[in-house]
């Protein structure tokens, strides 16, 4: 099992698409473990960013994604990292496949709706960053048998 820390950007929640993004995870089989819906201090967008602080773009990052409410999302299941990078689609929109978030969605890299951890390593610290360890659910997915084949 992986954990995988999502966040629906402010563009996102203004274009009224939390529902339809949280629908596409769920659909997928990823169980939802934690939700919140904040808006983002700067410090922590830049602690969450600051891999790319410094780079051309940042500060136009900063204040796109604190610049409303976000929904932040942990989400568990095997491959869950891929498994939603994969349903996110590619950084940029233009390049995202049909049918994905991003490219059904998005048509700049500025404005691509989602976050969604890149590896174990990022996931880890990101989820730790967004939420306290009890505000994760354990809980049973009654569908599980039906949606994992190992569970
Ligand atoms: P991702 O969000 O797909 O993990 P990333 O971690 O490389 O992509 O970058 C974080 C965000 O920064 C990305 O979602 C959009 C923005 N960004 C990245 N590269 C950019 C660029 N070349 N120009 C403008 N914004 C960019
Ligand atoms: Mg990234």
């Amino acid at each position: 099992m992986e954990r995988t820390l999502i966040i629906v950007k402010p563009d996102g929640v203004q274009r009224g698409l939390t529902g339809e993004i949280v629908r596409r995870f769920e659909a997928r089989g990823l169980r939802i473990i934690g939700m919140k819906f904040m808006i983002p201090s700067r410090e922590l967008a830049a602690r969450h960013y600051a891999v790319h602080e410094g780079k051309p773009f940042y500060p136009g990052l900063i204040d796109y994604i604190t610049s409303g409410p976000v929904l932040v999302m942990a989400l568990e299941g095997p491959g869950a990292i891929e498994a939603a990078r994969n349903t996110i689609g590619k950084t940029n929109p233009v390049e995202a496949a049909a049918g994905s978030i991003r490219g059904d969605f998005g048509i700049t890299i500025g404005r691509n709706l989602v976050h969604g951890s890149d590896g174990p390593e990022t996931a880890a610290k990101e989820l730790a960053l967004w939420f306290e360890p009890h505000e994760l659910v354990n809980w049973q997915r009654d569908t599980d048998r039906w949606i994992l084949e190992d569970n």
